[in-house]
Parts: C-alpha cells; sequence; structure tokens
C-alpha cells in the first residue's frame, strides 16, 4: 500500500490560524476566575510554535501549500499532517476552555485525537465520563462556581440522548453549557461497520432545541469558528443557557484545504442588559416610600459583586431579603435574610420586588395540593409588585419552566445583577433623614426575627440528636465543626436535606452554594458536584456535597471520574434507602385514597437489601467508608475522609440517615 506523507510542518498550519486581536480579552469569565492563555498551541514534544503574529485590520493568512492540493492518486492515503479538528481546537482554545468532559464516541473522533494530542491535553484537557449525562451535570456544576462554560463532546444520537435531560437541567437553571457532537452528515461517507448509519441523524439538535438556546451545523472551518464564537456569545449572555454545535465528522477528519483563510474571529461578551434608568428610579422611589418592602431573589446573583450590591441595596432600606436559593445571593446570617419568614413578611409587605425570581407567583401565593387543589394569595391586594429579570427577555413556548403567571406593577425586563448599581445609587439618592429613622427602626426589629427564627432552627436541630439512623441536623453539624475553618464549598442541592446547611451555617461567598438542578431532573448532584469541585481545585477549595442515595444510583460512575482525576470532593451520603420525595408523594395519595400506608414502599425504597455504597464507591477507586448509622461514629469518620480529600482525593462516606 502507498503512503502518502504531508511536507507541510505543523508550524506552518499554525502560521495560518489566527487568533482574533482582543478575543482572549473579551473572555473574562464571570466569577473572577484566573485567566488562562489560550493560544494555539502544539503537543508537548514538538517544536515551540511561532507565536502568530497579528496583522491588522484582516485577521488571516493563507495557509501555506499543503499536499492535500496535489493531484488525487490511487494510493489508499494514511496520514495527513492537518485536519479540520485541530483548527476546531484551536478554536476551543481560543475560547479559555479549560476541559472537554466526554464519553468517547467514534463521531468525534478526530476532536478527541486533536485534543490529547495536537492541543496537548490542556487547555482544553479531556475528562473521561462514564455516562453523556454526567458530562453535562459536571458542566453544570463547574459553571456555576466558575462562570463560564466548559465544553462537552457526544456522539450526535446515542450521545446526545443521554445527555439530554442533564441539559434540561442546565436550561431550567440559565446555566452556560457548551456542547460539541459528532454526526456523520454524508450518507456515501458512512462506514456500516461502525455502526455510523444508526449513529447519524439528519438534524442532530432537533430533539434537544426546545431547552437550548442556540444550536447550528457548520458545513466549513471558518463556519465553525464563526458558530463557535457565536455560541459561546449567546451561552454567556443572560438569561444563559446550553448552546450545541455539530461538528460533522468529515468537517474534523479531512485535511485542511490548501486555500483556507482560517480565522478565529473576535468574541466580546455582550454586557448585560440594564433595566431603563427611568423605571429604575420609579422602583427606587417605590421602595423607599414603602412602609414595609420585601426583596426576593433566587437566580439573581452570579459574582461576589453581585451579592455585595444587594447587601448594600438590603441594607440601605433596612429591608427583608427573601432567598429562595437558585444561587448564592444573600449572606444567611445576614440580620435582614428573613427566609426563615417569609410566610409572615410577604403578608406584612406593601411592595415586593423581586430579583430574577423564576417562579414570582409562589413568592406571593400558597397552593394547596389537595383533591380539589387550590390557591391563595399570602400577600396583601394592594401590595405593588415590581420584577427585575433576564427572563423576561427570553422564553420559549413547550417546556413550561416559566412558572404561572404573576401580575405585576411594574416590570424591568433586564439582567438584576447588571441593574442593582443604578438602583442602590437611585434608593441612596432618595433616603431622607426622616426615612434612615424610619428604616433603623425596621432593620432592628427584622434583626430580632432573624435572630429568633436561628435560634428556634438551632433547637429544631436538636431533635433526635442521638438518632439511629442519623439525623439530617446532626450530619449538618457534625461536617460544618469540621469544615468551619476551611475555605469550604458546598456544592450540592439541599432540598432533601431540609436545607439544614443553608439553615444553620454562615454562608457569604459566591461559590460556597450554587443552587439546584434547575429542572429538578435527578441524576444532576452527584455529577454536577464532580464539576463544582472540578472549577474549586485550582482555587485550594474544600469541596463538600450531601449526596442523596437515589440521585447516585443515576449514574455512580462519575465517583470514578473523580477517582482518576484526582478531583477532591468530599461527599457525604444522605442514605435514606429510599426515593424518598417519591414515597411521601404515594404515601399521600394511599391516605387520600384510604388505603393505609403500609404499601408506599413498593417502587420507592431501597431494601432486601441495601445497597452498600461505600463498597460501591470502592469499587470505582474512590476511598470509602461506611454503612455509618450511629451518630457517635461520624465525626472520626468525616475527619478521616477529610484528610484523604486533603491530599486531593475524592472521598465518599455513606451515612445512613433520617428520610428528612
Ligand atoms: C430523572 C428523574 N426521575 C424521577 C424523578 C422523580 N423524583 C423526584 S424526587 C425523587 C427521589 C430521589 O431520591 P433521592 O435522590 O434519594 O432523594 P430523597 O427524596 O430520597 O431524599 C424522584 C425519583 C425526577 N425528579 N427526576
Ligand atoms: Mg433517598
Amino acid at each position: 500500500m502507498a503512503r502518502k506523507k504531508s511536507t507541510v510542518a505543523r508550524r506552518e498550519f499554525l502560521k495560518g490560524v489566527v487568533v482574533g486581536a482582543g478575543t482572549l480579552a473579551a473572555l473574562e469569565p464571570l466569577a473572577g476566575a484566573a485567566r488562562a492563555t489560550a493560544e494555539p498551541s502544539a503537543p508537548p514534544d514538538a517544536e515551540p510554535a511561532p507565536a502568530a503574529e497579528p496583522v491588522a485590520p484582516p485577521r488571516s493568512i493563507p495557509l501555506a501549500p499543503a499536499i492535500e492540493s496535489d493531484p488525487p492518486t490511487d494510493a489508499d492515503v494514511l496520514t495527513i499532517d492537518r485536519s479540520g479538528s485541530d483548527f476546531m481546537v484551536d478554536v476551543i482554545k481560543a475560547l479559555n476552555i479549560e476541559y472537554v468532559c466526554a464519553v468517547a464516541g467514534s463521531s468525534f473522533r478526530a476532536l478527541h485525537e486533536s485534543v490529547i494530542n495536537y492541543g496537548g491535553n490542556k487547555n482544553p484537557e479531556f475528562i473521561t465520563c462514564c455516562h453523556e449525562e454526567s458530562s453535562v451535570a459536571m458542566a453544570h456544576g463547574y459553571a456555576k462556581i466558575e462562570g463560564k462554560p466548559l465544553c462537552i463532546f457526544a456522539h450526535g444520537t446515542v450521545g446526545l440522548q443521554h445527555a439530554a435531560m442533564a441539559l434540561y437541567n442546565a436550561y431550567c437553571d440559565r446555566v452556560p453549557v457548551y456542547m460539541v457532537i459528532g454526526n456523520n452528515l454524508d450518507a456515501t461517507m458512512r462506514d456500516a461497520n461502525y455502526g455510523e448509519w444508526a449513529h447519524s441523524v439528519q438534524d442532530a439538535a432537533a430533539m434537544v432545541r426546545d431547552y437550548t438556546k442556540w444550536d447550528d451545523l457548520p458545513v466549513s472551518l471558518e463556519h465553525f469558528a464563526e458558530s463557535a464564537m457565536r455560541a459561546y456569545k449567546i451561552a454567556m449572555t443572560p438569561p444563559m443557557g446550553p448552546v450545541l454545535l455539530v461538528a460533522d465528522s468529515e468537517l474534523q477528519e479531512n485535511p485542511i484545504r490548501a486555500d483556507a483563510k482560517l480565522t478565529i474571529p473576535k468574541l466580546a461578551l455582550p454586557s448585560p442588559p440594564q433595566g431603563d434608568s427611568g423605571a429604575v428610579k420609579e422602583a427606587a422611589r417605590m421602595l423607599v416610600e414603602a412602609e414595609n418592602p420585601v426583596i426576593v431573589v433566587d437566580h439573581t446573583a452570579r459574582t461576589q459583586a453581585g451579592i455585595e450590591k444587594l447587601v448594600e441595596l438590603a441594607e440601605a432600606l433596612q429591608a427583608p431579603v427573601i432567598d429562595q436559593a437558585g444561587r448564592m445571593n444573600f449572606p444567611t446570617r445576614h440580620p435582614l435574610n428573613q427566609s426563615a419568614r417569609r410566610g409572615a413578611v410577604v403578608a406584612n409587605a406593601d411592595v415586593i420586588m423581586g430579583l430574577e425570581v423564576m417562579d414570582f407567583w409562589s413568592a406571593v401565593n400558597s397552593f394547596h395540593d389537595q383533591v380539589h387543589r387550590s390557591s391563595r394569595p399570602i400577600m396583601k391586594s394592594d401590595a405593588k409588585l415590581i420584577s427585575i429579570t433576564a427572563g423576561d427577555l427570553y422564553t420559549k413556548a413547550n417546556y413550561q419552566d416559566f412558572y404561572r403567571y404573576e401580575g405585576v406593577d411594574l416590570a424591568i425586563a433586564a439582567d438584576s445583577e447588571a441593574t442593582l448599581p443604578s438602583l442602590v445609587e437611585e434608593t441612596k439618592r432618595l433616603i431622607t433623614a426622616d426615612r434612615k429613622r424610619a428604616f433603623a427602626d425596621r432593620g432592628a426589629k427584622l434583626a430580632a426575627a432573624h435572630q429568633k427564627a436561628f435560634d428556634a432552627a438551632r433547637t429544631e436541630a436538636t431533635y433526635a440528636w442521638d438518632a439511629s439512623p442519623i439525623s439530617t441536623a446532626r450530619v449538618s453539624a457534625e461536617l460544618w465543626a469540621q469544615i468551619k475553618d476551611e475555605d469550604w464549598s458546598l456544592v450540592s442541592v439541599l432540598r432533601h436535606f431540609s436545607w439544614w446547611p443553608l439553615r444553620l451555617w454562615p454562608f457569604e461567598k459566591q461559590y460556597q452554594y450554587i443552587g439546584t438542578q434547575g429542572g429538578g431532573g435527578i441524576g444532576y448532584n452527584a455529577p454536577a458536584t464532580v464539576g463544582a469541585a472540578l472549577a474549586n481545585r485550582k482555587y485550594g477549595r474544600l469541596s463538600v456535597s450531601i449526596q442523596d442515595d437515589g440521585d447516585l444510583l443515576f449514574a455512580p460512575a462519575v465517583l470514578w471520574t473523580a477517582a482518576h482525576h484526582r478531583i477532591p470532593l468530599l461527599s457525604v451520603m444522605h442514605n435514606n434507602r429510599a426515593y424518598h420525595e417519591e414515597l411521601m408523594h404515594v404515601q399521600r395519595m394511599a391516605n387520600r385514597h384510604n388505603r393505609g400506608i403500609d404499601r408506599a414502599g413498593i417502587g420507592t425504597t431501597f431494601e432486601d437489601p441495601a445497597m452498600d455504597y461505600a463498597k460501591i464507591a470502592q469499587g470505582f477507586g474512590v476511598y470509602a467508608e461506611g454503612p455509618i448509622s450511629e451518630p457517635s461514629e461520624l465525626a472520626p469518620a468525616i475527619a478521616r475522609a477529610l484528610a484523604v480529600v486533603k491530599s486531593g482525593h475524592p472521598a465518599l462516606l455513606d451515612v445512613v440517615t433520617q428520610p428528612r
């Protein structure tokens, strides 16, 4: 068999790729993360590539003639020096993407190989995943810490099908996820031996288009570069969301055309929309004149600066803040944090302002799940409502994640965090000495109420302190006792855990809490916590997670990903040996139908045999202990597991717990 050998060295190729001047400068991560340099790179053992010379204004240099322009021969061509996938990796590098999470799939085999060899497996580094749902949920958790996406590669058919629910979670959670999928579009180029017919699709993105913000199918490398920039920009513009690029296999694998003028265009992330100045003034006037204003927050703060601006606003007004906990928004032990007193505070309010609240209706109404479902307002009938949300700028129709319509008095279609500075300024400008005195009185009462609610929560936490299985409050307290002096980051969902940490620990920093699944899809927590821990690793933060058993069972092999890639994470299991939430639903139905709850465990509990999560985790190479059912055994086990985590590895404690 004859073999063709390209004569064009990679350094020649690199000369042909010029990153748009200013591309990197525009890529400030939202969470204030350090920026990596992202220049077109060569494999570690290759001669260093010459720096691309920026030429202004055209940002492309024609490639040197390549062997691919020679007349075709009958010989089998086995090697090429420059594939489209190399250029795609340059584009991904220009986006400052640190990691690619993927289950290997031949429809993106060229991209895979280009990342690990051509790209030197650094920025991005390939993270081996065992389920595409885990790849995406890892990206979801990572983005909520880092404020920017990592990349996911997947098969365009079966891989995307596995990834779909995790994409939906990220979509509902307004989180940027950047996905590149492989596909073989040209039917005549599909190799049946590799299953390329069943793994090919006309319109790969169709199945997730309802819950992705944008997708594209670029047909040339130039097109890929433009679409890659556009996708990043769309994903990162509030309301943020997942985006999808289809990288056709031929485009990945074929040699770069000799006449291609490859350019990586500039990327400037749009500054998020601020509220109209007149509307912001009106909102400030309503808040300052109100006797009892309330601020409701949810997906509000993206950065530490956002948290601080919110604190400034609440303090200027001495107004209570109700946190619906979609993000880390407001310090939990701040005297104005009245999240535990929502009913009382909302009932007393004359002005209620929602900042990036996904479900404003539920903030001001109660809903009752009885035979005849009913609801009623919990606010005064003449209370005025203000809403500031980028959600008003973007809604799709099919999936109903936009919640019930709430009629508000003043709706500002803008990003809350970006609007807060002008709102704070206007508010402060309007506050007179008289109002300040009234606000101080209000603040003192709220501070006393906060302390009272906190004391009540502490008392509640002592109930069943010595119970076995262990109470969730005890698990929370034992964990806190050993992490409180560390730079900790709690990366898990807390809804099934009676929210104990949020009720008792002092959360202050953006990365200390990252909200929920978004779409409520179980199977999010385990991989999202690994992704968040991956983001935390370079800052030396201690990542801790409360891990529900049912959630872990969806795709437990993400534990191996954590072990293999040395991702330090302490997972303390909330092992109630059940899909307890669903058990309660079945109990409710059994009661409603007057049949008793004895059989409600059928289909909802994990007993006979109980599962041994320590063994499961150990099987994936993770340090693990358990089952731990005695409260006295918990503290020493946490200490041992923390030592493992501090040495740079994941650890899991299987703690058998009370249901809630
Ligand atoms: C993908 C998916 N399937 C099913 C459900 C329904 N569901 C909601 S809560 C829940 C139980 C989850 O069990 P676990 O994670 O152990 O939490 P627990 O309620 O036991 O504390 C299930 C199955 C869901 N939300 N998502
Ligand atoms: Mg459970």
